[in-house]
């Protein structure tokens, strides 16, 4: 069995500057650079075979490239935080990748994700984080805006677990038009 997602590469110049924004949250585990993306779809556990056929779906998944900007910051967890993320400048084109992608899988026999997509670059995963310094974060790096960026291609990766936490690794690439 393969864990497995779907997600945007993100520019190693934007990378960059979301790992400079890390610190400060005592109980933070801050996301390794190489780690940093931006989920379109998960997946989960699948066989072989099932992934094989989930490269194939979306090889064959016509969508446009687009220009995209990372913008703003939060958590998710409210008053007992979990995860430490900066936001998405709204995008429709992200939207439309995302419902594509959604139902090329379900046509294929995935279950429906049934969760609204909420587009996010997780930066931290918290625990037992003091409230005050989450929100301390969160108000700090609100401004924060990437500037744009060209979505030329999107990628599956696997998720694997290492002693030091999960390990994303882009296993395919999908060109967008
Ligand atoms: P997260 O960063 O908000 O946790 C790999 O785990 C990627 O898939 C992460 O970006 C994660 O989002 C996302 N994801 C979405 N749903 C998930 C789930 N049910 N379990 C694990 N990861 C999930």
């Amino acid at each position: 069995m393969i864990r497995l997602f779907t997600a945007i590469e993100l520019p190693e110049s934007v990378r960059m500057r979301l790992t400079l924004l890390q610190g400060g949250v005592p109980g933070a585990r801050w996301s390794p650079t190489e780690n940093l993306h931006l989920t379109l779809r998960f997946i989960g556990e699948v066989d072989e075979a099932t992934a094989n056929d989930i490269d194939d779906v979306l090889s064959t998944l016509k969508a446009a490239a687009f220009d995209l900007t990372l913008k703003g910051a939060g958590e998710f967890g409210g008053r007992d935080p979990h995860a430490l993320w900066i936001g998405v400048a709204p995008s429709e084109p992200l939207l439309r990748l995302a419902a594509k992608i959604e139902s090329a899988l379900q046509r294929m026999g995935l279950e429906a994700e049934t969760r609204k997509y909420t587009p996010h670059v997780t930066v931290a995963r918290l625990r037992d984080a003091p409230l005050a310094k989450v929100r301390e974060f969160v108000s700090a790096h609100s401004p924060f805006d990437s500037g744009p960026f060209a979505v030329r291609a999107f990628a599956l990766y696997s998720s694997h677990q290492s002693s030091r936490g999960s390990l994303y690794r882009p296993e395919r690439t999908y060109a967008l038009d």
